[in-house]
This record gives C-alpha cells, structure tokens and sequence, in this order.
C-alpha cells in the first residue's frame, strides 16, 4: 500500500538553510583566499567547507554546541594585526561600509570566517544527513541553541579573543539599545576581550541623518558600558558622530543641513 506523500511541513519558526548553501561557502571560502587575501591562499576550502555542514549536519538543531564548530574555527584562524578590530552593534550596514573604506581594519565579515557566514542561514536534523531547507529553529520561537546563533557567539567570542591594541566599536545613536547588554556585542565580545593585550575601546555612537538621538556618548547607557569595561581593566573613550564615519552617511544624504556643516 502506497500512501501519498506528506507535503513538506515547517517544522520550525525561522527561515530554513539558504539554498545552494555549500556552493555559497565553497565560493566564498576560495574567493577571500585566491582573489581578496592571498596570503591565505594556503588555506583548504575543501576542508573548511566540509568542517562547516559536518559541524551541524545530522544534529539536533536545538542542541548545538561551540565544540561542534572547533574544527571549523580551527581550520579558518586568521591573524588581524594589532589596532585593526572594529566592532558593532545595531549598525551592521555602516560599520561595513566603514571597513570598506578604511580597508586596513577588520569587522568580523571582513575575516575569512564572517566572510563566508555572513547572511546565510543553515541548520541539519538530528535524524537525516540532509540540511533542512525549509524551516531552521528561531532564537526567540523555538530554541537559543540553534547552529546559526551558537555559530554567531562561537565566532565573535574568537573575533573579541583575538583583539588587540586599541580597538573600535560603532554603536547605533538613533534607537533605544544603544548599547545592549543582551546583544553579541554586549553579552558575548567585551566580555572576551583580554586586557593584557586590548588597551582601550574607542566607541564611535553615530546618529542616523535626520534620524532622532537616542543616546549619545554622555548617556547613562553609555556610561554601563565603561562600568563594564572599568571593570575589566580596560580603558574607554566615546566620540559621538565621528566624522570619517559622519562623511559615509552624508554621500546619502549630502543636501542635508547636517551634512554642509559637519562640526
Ligand atoms: N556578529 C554578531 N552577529 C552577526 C555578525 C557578527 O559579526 N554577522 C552577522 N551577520 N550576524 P546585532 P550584535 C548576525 O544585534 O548582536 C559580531 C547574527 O545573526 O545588530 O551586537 C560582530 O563582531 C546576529 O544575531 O548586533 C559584531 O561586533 C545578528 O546579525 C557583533 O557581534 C546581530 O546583529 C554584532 O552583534
């Protein structure tokens, strides 16, 4: 007896693995180290892209863990020289473009690792060798250990490890988390940077052209974040809407009246 076929279901409540995810990582892994950084040329897109499913193929999608992706940090470990971090929350457009201007510092997407993840989803099935393409787990919905989210933390608590010298942080002044303690970048990255090795934070609180203020570097927001960073022996400076950053959002917008008379 044959019974029809099931119609494929949404298990879960997030978006399911990018199609044609592996050649995706495959592209992109050899693009960064043939065509953008062939000091890397060394590295084995082969191996990495393989690491990368095998870190949550046929696992439960709830259940992921940072030992699943040690293989995977292992084989894409990059050194960025001293000075060059930048990091950012709730300005993840911005920052990059600042990256992209300013081409001797890194985000995390600037590195192999971000590179390659950056804006594709993945996750397996504990009882199939196959990626689920039709639904991943949701962070808030469904489970907080899922491989995209532990993914995120496994890599930005290495990005934040590896940092040194004076490093940078671009922070959104135009909505309400400013500075969030709950975001990768409040929860996981300053949390991980070492101070024998990080001398001090240089937060950079950009405004959006037009757009409110929120908080500015004088915020009591701002001030946990240096508590936190006090605390941990590490020095903090703030410098609201810095202009090199300042001039990226004018080039948008270059008739507004903030934008003739940047101070
Ligand atoms: N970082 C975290 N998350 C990242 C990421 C990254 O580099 N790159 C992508 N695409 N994502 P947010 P945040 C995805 O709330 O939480 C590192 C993930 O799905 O604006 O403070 C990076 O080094 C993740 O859930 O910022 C940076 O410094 C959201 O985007 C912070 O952490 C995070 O968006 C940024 O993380």
């Amino acid at each position: 007896l044959k019974w029809p076929r099931a119609p494929p279901h949404r298990e879960w409540n997030g978006t399911g693995t990018t199609p044609h995810f592996s050649e995706i990582v495959l592209g992109r892994c050899y693009t960064y180290t043939q065509v953008l950084w062939p000091e890397l040329r060394h590295k084995d897109c082969g191996q990495i892209g393989k690491a990368f499913t095998n870190a949550f193929l046929s696992k439960d999608p709830c259940n992921s863990s940072e030992q699943d992706y040690q293989l995977l940090l292992k084989l894409t470990n990059q050194t960025t020289p001293c000075h060059t971090s930048v990091f950012w929350s709730k300005s993840n457009q911005l920052a990059h473009l600042y990256t992209r201007v300013q081409q001797d510092m890194f985000t995390l997407e600037d590195t192999l690792m971000g590179y390659i993840a950056d804006g594709l989803n993945w996750c397996g099935d504990a009882g199939s060798s196959e990626m689920n393409y039709q639904s991943c787990p949701h962070w808030g919905k469904d489970c907080i250990n899922n491989p995209k989210s532990v993914f995120w933390d496994t890599v930005s608590k290495r990005f934040a490890e590896n940092a040194c010298g004076v490093v940078q942080v671009v922070l959104n002044g135009s909505i309400s988390n400013t500075f969030d303690k709950n975001s990768t970048f409040g929860r996981v990255e300053i949390h991980n940077l070492h101070p024998e090795k990080v001398s001090r934070l240089q937060a950079w609180v950009m405004h959006d052209i037009g757009g409110v203020r929120s908080h500015s570097c004088s915020s009591p927001l701002i001030n946990d974040l240096k508590f936190i960073l006090s605390q941990r022996k590490i020095s903090f400076t703030c410098q609201d809407d810095y202009r090199p950053i300042k001039f990226l959002q004018c080039v948008k917008n270059p008739d507004h009246s903030s934008c003739s008379s940047i101070i």
